[in-house]
């Protein structure tokens, strides 16, 4: 498409002039770490700038790191309490650059959908609110009040509170995700589909069903104790790097680290602590001490194998008190385990019988064992299955509500965990609902809201007239580019609040609005003076968060204030709510939060404690399993079988060194030795000799499902150490290829790491 008004959205698909392909690091962090860091720093921020910002993130009193949600230590904390990608998260939100009206009058959204995703990041901050209206080319300024007359009248106007969806990602405040759900509600609907759709979705639901609870069951200070830690489908010298630290602490210790992934991530074998004299000139600590290169998607098999090993000697080393008195199910899981065989298991899995009996040995001698995960088992068609297994092998230690054990799935966002506590869900309990109707006094919809999936497919149904996006990049996180494109291009009108440009402000409906706001790291000054907000992390630790640094631009909204804004312009002082007293002081939000969120009582005495509060977790504090019955559930899953025809492999999709998921901060995935470049595929060389395929070959990527092809043009090939059959390359370049119809079982997770595509060589003379 080229006409003015429908953008070439699919990003540019052209080769990378300078790539280059290294070795792969052997050590994570270290002096190069800290030189990275910094460097960005200064160079986006200035260094006064960068100073103030990086002494105050992660401290008591400073603001939450906009990066991971991996949790700060309590006692032990440095002066600078960040990492690499911490430092890039905070360059990327507080850099000097702007986005300005002007900006946008020199071009024309046509214009800007044929930059990459970096360039359009690198233009800086958004500065003030602008308007597309229906047929322009050019986003125009628009003062915040006609901004929010806009919407209103438009919400007012639908048919159906249905016809709009209201889209979180992981970032909003637990404030500002409060008010928002309750504004939703409040107009009737339960479309709150967020960035956890896509994400850590199937760990919540497959913890719910068997443990009775969505979070995971550890804090911290358990790490000190587990003598065994597994993590399985997690790269965490990259996404949470701050977890390296608290394994080598474990592994220092003695403790065991088990690695469970195609790849030979460098932030799992070795590890120089940046603050140590060793850890930033020497080679580091070894983390590891077992890796098991799995295939992609073969993990049900490999955890049935393990558990297998674990079951079938003569004495079986599981704790039978344990399961006697807190589990069912387990009859069944035993007769099932008995009846897989070995060849099942090494087929499925990819990894041979001795290596697994190996691993299965550590396991089982373990008293106090941890299992971390995160993307790689979470977003695959079998995903709730791949957790559950992981249940089942915690079970049948009896690693729950002990010291040193449990289940710990590694959030993403920073405030994802603590953005769906506040009520951010489409699927909302009774008992969520009831507390927050008596509150305000009024009946919330019970009906079941659209997820991610569900939204697109509705857009395409003609079912969405608006929609509304708090945060996020919906059109480049969201699966199958081309068919999400065409879904936002049908609603009527599409609003983004946001802090930097992305391609969601380019794919729009009929009119668009972008509604700039204040990040992390900023003032938030209101009538009662600077406010705080909170955050929960991924160990249900709630904490707040201030930042200190002047905002990008003096007309910037807070997110608590833009709620309000949509609240009052849409409901008016309807249905009993005072919008405008939670503006002032954030105090009066979250008065209203300790008295729906059960946990929060309290809440402003007990946040101005150092370091905020632990809410409770039952099955953690006290081995009780909140399912229906009482009971933790042993759960069965068959091995799962993809459809892979000759000359195809399955695809995962995995984040760079260099990005925070849509955000492409530069073109180095330093650890991976890949390097002024993205549009690769990794791939083993016996199946690149095999597909006559030579390393900086230029290839399309073809996935096949359901007879559908979907292509992605203009990828290198880059032989490298992965299982035969598999392939890897970066999101969000390959969401084209993710089809709409391939999702979880139950939560509708998009099926990113396991698409199955073909390679097709490129000619020469395309
Ligand atoms: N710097 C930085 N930090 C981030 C993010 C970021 O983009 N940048 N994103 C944030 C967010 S929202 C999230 S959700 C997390 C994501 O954190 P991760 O889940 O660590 O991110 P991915 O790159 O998706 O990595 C998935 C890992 O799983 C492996 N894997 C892929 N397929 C399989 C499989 O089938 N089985 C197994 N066992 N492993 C597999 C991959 O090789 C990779 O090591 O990080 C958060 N933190
Ligand atoms: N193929 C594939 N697709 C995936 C994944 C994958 O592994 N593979 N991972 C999935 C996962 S785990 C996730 S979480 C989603 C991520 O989906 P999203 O959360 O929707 O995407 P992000 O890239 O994190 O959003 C970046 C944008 O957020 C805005 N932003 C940043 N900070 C703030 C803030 O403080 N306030 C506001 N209002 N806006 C802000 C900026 O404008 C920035 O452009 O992607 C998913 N998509
Ligand atoms: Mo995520």
């Amino acid at each position: 498409m080229t006409d003015e008004r429908n953008p070439e959205y699919l990003s540019p698909e052209v080769l990378d002039a300078n790539l280059r392909i290294g070795k792969p690091a052997e050590s994570a962090g270290g002096a190069a770490a800290v030189k990275v860091g910094l460097t960005t720093s200064v160079k986006q921020m200035g260094v006064a700038r960068a100073i103030s910002a990086l002494l105050d993130v992660n401290q008591k009193t400073g603001f939450d790191c906009p990066g991971c949600a991996w949790p700060d230590p309590e006692n032990h904390r440095s002066v600078a309490e960040f990492c690499e990608n911490g430092a890039k998260a905070i360059a990327e939100e507080a850099t000097l650059k702007r986005v300005t009206a002007e900006f946008f009058a020199a071009h024309s959204i046509n214009e800007l959908s044929r930059q990459s995703d970096h360039w359009l990041g690198q233009q800086g901050r958004l500065t003030r609110p602008m308007y597309l209206p229906k047929g322009a080319t050019h986003y125009q300024p628009i003062s915040w009040k006609d901004a929010f007359h806009k919407i209103g009248n438009k919400l007012k106007s639908l048919g159906s509170p249905n016809d709009a969806v209201f889209y979180t990602s992981g970032r909003t405040s637990n404030e500002a995700a409060f008010l928002y759900q309750l504004f939703v509600r409040l107009f009737g609907t339960n479309n709150l589909p967020d960035c956890s759709n896509m994400c850590h979705e199937s760990s919540g639901l497959a913890m719910n069903h068997t443990i009775g609870t969505g979070k995971g069951t550890v804090s911290l200070k358990d790490f000190d104790f587990a003598d065994c830690i597994v993590v399985i489908g997690q790269n965490p010298g990259t996404n949470h790097p701050r977890m390296l630290r608290t394994l080598q602490d474990a592994v220092r210790r003695g403790c065991k680290i088990i690695s469970i992934n195609p790849l030979v991530e460098t932030g799992l074998k070795r590890f120089g602590h940046p603050q140590e004299i060793s850890g930033f000139f020497g080679s580091g600590t070894r983390l590891a001490t077992h890796h098991l290169p799995v295939k992609i998607n073969g993990d049900v098999a490999l955890l049935k194998g393990i558990q297998k090993v674990i079951l079938d000697e003569a004495t079986p080393r599981i704790d039978l008190d344990f399961i006697a008195q807190f589990t069912e199910g387990f009859e069944a899981l035993r007769t099932n385990l008995h009846s897989v065989t070995w060849e099942e298991i090494v087929e499925g899995s990819g990894i041979s019988e001795k290596d697994i009996r190996e691993v299965a040995d550590v396991i089982a001698s373990s008293k106090a064992m941890i299992c971390c995960w995160a993307m790689g088992l979470t977003q695959h068609q079998n995903a709730v299955s791949n957790i559950q297994e992981i249940i089942n092998l915690l079970l049948l230690g009896g690693h729950f509500g002990r010291p040193g054990a449990g289940a710990c799935p590694v959030r993403g966002h920073s405030n994802v965990q603590g953005d769906r506590t506040m009520g951010i869900w489409e699927r909302p309990s009774h008992d969520f609902l009831r507390r927050l109707g008596a509150e305000f006094h009024f009946t919330p919809p019970h009906a079941h809201g659209y997820s991610t999936v569900e939204a697109i497919e509705a857009m395409h149904a003609g079912k969405v007239k608006i929609f509304f996006a708090l945060g996020g990049n919906f059109l480049s996180a969201a699966p199958d580019t081309a068919y999400t494109a065409h879904g936002l291009n049908l609603c009527e009108l599409t609003v983004q609040v946001s802090t930097k440009l992305n391609r969601s402000h380019l794919i729009t409906g009929d009119e668009a609005l972008i509604l700039p706001c204040l990040g992390r790291t900023e003032r938030d000054l209101q009538a009662s003076g600077a406010q705080f907000v909170c955050v929960e992390d991924s160990m249900g630790v709630v904490h707040s968060s201030q930042g200190r640094l002047d905002p990008a631009s003096t007309e910037l909204m807070s997110e608590p204030a833009i709620v309000v804004a949509l609240a009052q312009a849409t409901l008016g002082t309807t249905l009993g709510v005072d919008w405008s007293e939670f503006v002032g002081n954030y105090d009066t939000i979250r008065d209203r939060i300790a008295a729906v969120i059960p946990g929060f009582e309290n809440l402003n005495s007990r946040i101005r404690t150092p370091n905020g509060f632990e809410l409770p977790n039952a099955v953690r504090d006290s081995r009780e399993f909140r399912t229906a019955s009482k009971k933790a559930l042993f759960t069965v899953h068959p091995i799962p079988h993809l459809n892979v025809g000759p000359g195809q492999f399955v695809m995962t999709t995995i984040r760079s060194h260099d990005q925070y998921n849509t955000t492409i901060y530069g073109l180095e995935d330093r650890y991976r030795g890949i390097h002024n470049g993205r549009r690769v595929v990794l791939m083993n060389a016996d199946d690149m000799a095999a597909q006559k395929l030579s390393a900086n070959d230029a290839v399309d990527i073809v996935s096949h499902h359901l007879g559908k092809q979907r292509r992605a043009k203009n990828f290198r090939v880059v032989a490298y150490e992965i299982p035969r059959g598999c392939l890897a390359t970066y999101f969000p370049e390959a969401n084209v290829l993710v089809p709409i119809d391939s999702f979880a079982k139950t939560s509708h997770t998009p099926t990113s790491k396991s698409i199955i595509v073909s390679l097709e060589k490129v000619p020469s003379d395309r």
